[in-house]
C-alpha cells in the first residue's frame, strides 16, 4: 500500500506539470480526490488493514494527500494567472479610442426641391396630394379632356403597362382623385415621380417628376392664379423676380398659359443678358404651365362647373433642382454616384 501510496504522488505530480487549463486540473483533482478517485479509494481500503499497520500508513496518506492538495491549489493559482492574463491581452478594449463615426447619407437633391416647393405651398395654405404611379387610362387621360386619339397618348410617350394601366404621364390623375372625393374647396399639390418614353439624355429621363397644384372653389379666376404663382416664384427665387404668362394650349385647361420667370442669373439686364447661360440671352426662364381647369375637367369629376371654377398648374423638377444646385446634366440626378451626391 505504501508503494502505491508513492505511486500515486509521482505521477500526480507529474501529471500535474502537464495541466494546461483549468478545466485539465480540474479533471486531474476528481481522478485523485473525486468520490471514486485513485487516493480516495485508498483511503477507503484503509479500514481492511491491522490496528498495528492502520496508523502508520493513515499518517503516510494524509501526509501525500496534504502534499498533493498543497501542489494542486499552487498549480490552480498559477493556471487561473495565466488564463487572466491571456484573457486581459484578447479582449483588451481601449476605451480612449476615437469611435468609429456612422457613414450617413444625405438628402437627394430632388429629395431637396420636393421639400422646398412643398414648404412654400403649405406655406400658402395647400395640402400635399399623392396618389399611385400606375394609373388607369381614365385617371391618367380620359378624366383630363384627353380624347382617345390626342397625341398626348400616344404609344411612344406613354409607358402602357398590364390591364390597359399606365404609368401615369403627369400627376394630375392625382387632383382628379381628390376631386372625385367631393371634398370642396380644394387647394394641393401633387410632387412625384412621373414617366414618359424619351431617349436618355442630359436634358432628359424617361423618369422625372413634377409638381402639380390645383384650386378649386367659389369665384376662382385667372387672378388667383397669377398671383398664387407670383408669390411662389418670387419666394422660391426672390422677391424681386417677376413673371409673364403667355398664352398656351393643354386640354385639361381653358384658358391656359405658360409662366415664365425673369431669368435670376441676368436679372434681364440687357448688358448681361446675352451671355447668360442660365436664359441664353432671353432673359426669361419657362417656369410651368398653368390655366383655369376645364369645365369638362370639373364635370367629370362630379363638380358643378356653373358653381365652383378652379386653376391648376404643373412643372418638371428636374430642371429647377439643376439650375438650383448648378447641374449641367440630368443623369447625374439618377445616377445615384455617392461621389455626386456627397457634395448636398
Ligand atoms: C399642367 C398645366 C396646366 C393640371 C390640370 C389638372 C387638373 F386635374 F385639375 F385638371 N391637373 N394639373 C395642369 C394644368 C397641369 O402641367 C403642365
Amino acid at each position: 500500500m505504501r508503494e502505491k501510496l508513492l505511486q500515486i504522488k509521482d505521477e500526480t505530480l507529474a501529471n500535474l506539470e502537464k495541466t494546461t487549463t483549468l478545466r485539465d486540473l480540474d479533471e486531474l483533482r476528481v481522478a485523485i480526490f473525486g468520490k471514486k478517485g485513485e487516493l480516495t479509494q485508498i483511503l477507503r481500503g484503509m479500514g481492511a488493514l491491522s490496528a498495528e499497520e492502520r496508523p502508520k500508513m493513515g499518517e503516510i496518506a494524509n501526509s501525500i494527500r496534504q502534499e498533493l492538495e498543497t501542489a494542486l491549489e499552487a498549480r490552480k493559482t498559477t493556471l487561473a494567472g495565466a488564463e487572466m492574463a491571456a484573457a486581459m491581452e484578447s479582449e483588451f478594449i481601449d476605451v480612449t479610442l476615437p469611435g468609429t463615426r456612422p457613414i450617413l447619407g444625405t438628402k437627394h437633391p430632388m429629395t431637396m426641391i420636393i421639400e422646398e416647393l412643398c414648404n412654400i405651398f403649405t406655406g400658402m395654405g395647400y395640402e400635399i396630394a399623392t396618389g399611385p404611379d400606375i394609373e388607369t387610362d381614365y385617371h391618367n387621360f380620359q378624366a383630363l379632356n384627353i380624347p382617345a386619339h390626342h397625341p398626348a397618348r400616344d404609344e411612344q410617350d406613354t409607358f402602357y403597362v398590364e390591364g390597359g394601366h399606365v404609368l401615369r404621364t403627369q400627376t394630375s390623375p392625382v387632383q382628379i382623385r381628390k376631386m372625385e372625393e367631393g371634398q370642396l374647396p380644394i387647394a394641393i399639390v401633387a410632387p412625384g415621380k412621373v414617366f414618359r418614353s424619351d431617349d436618355i439624355d442630359a436634358t432628359h429621363s424617361p423618369v422625372f417628376h413634377q409638381m402639380e397644384g390645383l384650386v378649386v372653389d367659389r369665384g376662382i379666376h385667372m387672378g388667383h392664379l397669377k398671383g398664387a404663382l407670383t408669390v411662389f416664384a418670387q419666394t422660391l427665387f426672390g422677391e424681386d423676380v417677376k413673371t409673364r404668362f403667355r398664352p398656351h394650349h393643354f386640354a385639361f385647361t381653358e384658358p391656359s398659359a405658360e409662366m415664365d420667370i425673369s431669368c435670376f442669373g441676368c436679372g434681364g439686364d440687357a448688358a448681361k443678358m446675352p451671355t447668360c447661360r442660365l436664359c441664353k440671352g432671353e432673359g426669361w426662364i419657362e417656369l410651368l404651365g398653368c390655366g383655369m381647369v376645364h369645365p369638362n375637367v370639373l364635370k367629370n369629376c362630379g363638380i358643378n362647373p356653373d358653381e365652383y371654377s378652379g386653376f391648376a398648374f404643373g412643372m418638371g423638377l428636374e430642371r429647377i433642382a439643376m439650375q438650383r444646385y448648378n447641374i449641367d446634366d440630368m443623369r447625374l440626378l439618377f445616377d445615384n454616384d455617392i461621389r455626386f451626391l456627397k457634395q448636398f
